[in-house]
């Protein structure tokens, strides 16, 4: 829904203006400390709160010399968009999904594969620990500087189709997957047919049939409409993938040592803040739901699970991946979603 052309081409030609070194003289690169970011949700969405919190926290600090200013809804483009953006200076800062990030990263797949996380309070615990540093910390070589690490919940399969109760039922179904080859791969797995759509377009592609389905969390299903185009919802929660923070490393090395702290401070304590909002968020999005004619169906996990198991050695290849992979192994067990 980047229906805000002009916000977005001004944006982009500061940025390329600023990469260029192409100033007008007397202009300072940075008119205020006010730093833009990008998100796909909606404003009032837990993630672009949680950002919009962290800005408001900067501005306490520095008697309002920096904040935090989100451009929501997409306005500026898919989150490849604006990663790219970001990466080369154009933008601050970008909240994304994490696949978005594997064509980037290799080491953000062990976070997008299905079944990794057994709960939410497995994903909370992995990301909290230095697993998540670790992973954050492998975005610096694509010029981004990982912040923090959000909640995205668990995914499930929705369609206008059928109800799916097994893998068998998801034959032949063209669902939208976000533009990741790990997310192909893993709903192919299953017999459907995987259509890479970024976020914004899902709505529009549902509603005029080009797909059947999609699959997302809660709060998305409701937030980008989803619920109002689809019939049949199954509690797979085949992935816990969480959400990514990231700031442009161009950004990051404009500031003094004591603003970068308080940037990473800032950013650390919107973590709580954004989970209580979410928590809150998931639980009205299932209310709203609840009271919709949509059909809910819970359904045993195992063959979802044993079939979409093998892309993990596809895609986990390497050393380091493989060991953070075992590193969320080992904190599982336990809780629920
Ligand atoms: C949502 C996520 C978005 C977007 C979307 C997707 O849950 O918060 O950032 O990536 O999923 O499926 O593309």
């Amino acid at each position: 829904m980047g229906n805000h052309p002009v916000s977005r081409r001004a944006l982009l030609a500061g940025g390329a203006a600023l990469a260029a070194g192409a100033l007008l003289p007397g202009c300072k690169p940075r008119l205020s400390g006010v730093f833009t970011s990008a998100d796909a949700h909606p404003a009032d969405y837990p993630t672009v709160r949680a950002v919009e919190f962290m800005g408001q926290l900067l501005s306490k600090w520095t008697d309002g010399r920096l904040g935090t200013k989100v451009f929501a809804g997409g306005q500026l483009g898919s989150e490849m968009d604006t990663l790219e953006i970001a990466s080369f200076g154009g933008l601050d800062m970008t909240r994304v999904y994490f696949a978005p990030l594997n064509a980037i990263e290799p080491m953000t797949l062990p976070f997008c594969l299905p079944f990794v996380f057994d709960s939410v309070a497995h994903m909370r615990r992995v990301v909290d620990s230095e697993l998540g540093d670790t992973v954050l910390a492998s975005l610096r070589r694509h010029r981004l500087v990982g912040l923090a690490i959000y909640d995205s919940g668990a995914r499930n399969f929705y369609n206008n189709r059928r109800t799916i109760r097994s893998p068998e039922d998801m034959r032949g179904l063209k669902l939208r997957v976000p533009n990741s080859d790990l997310s192909v791969a893993m709903i192919n797995a299953l017999g459907a047919n995987a259509v890479p759509i970024p976020y914004g377009e899902t709505y529009q592609a549902l509603a005029q049939g080009v797909i059947d389905g999609a699959e997302n969390n809660w709060p998305s299903l409701v937030s980008a409409r989803h619920f109002e185009v689809i019939d049949h919802l199954s509690i797979t929660e085949h992935l816990l993938t969480p959400e990514a923070f990231v700031m442009s490393e161009a950004s990051w090395l404009r500031l003094d040592a004591k603003d970068r702290k308080l940037v990473r401070e800032a950013a650390k304590q919107s973590v709580p803040e954004m989970r209580r909002l979410w928590d809150a968020e998931v639980a009205e999005a299932k209310q709203i739901i609840a009271a919709s004619p949509i059909e809910v169906t819970p359904v045993d996990k195992e063959p979802f699970a044993a079939l979409m198991r093998p892309v993990w050695d596809r895609f986990i290849t390497t050393p380091e991946q493989k060991a953070v992979v075992e590193g969320i192994l080992s904190m599982g067990g336990g809780n629920t979603a």
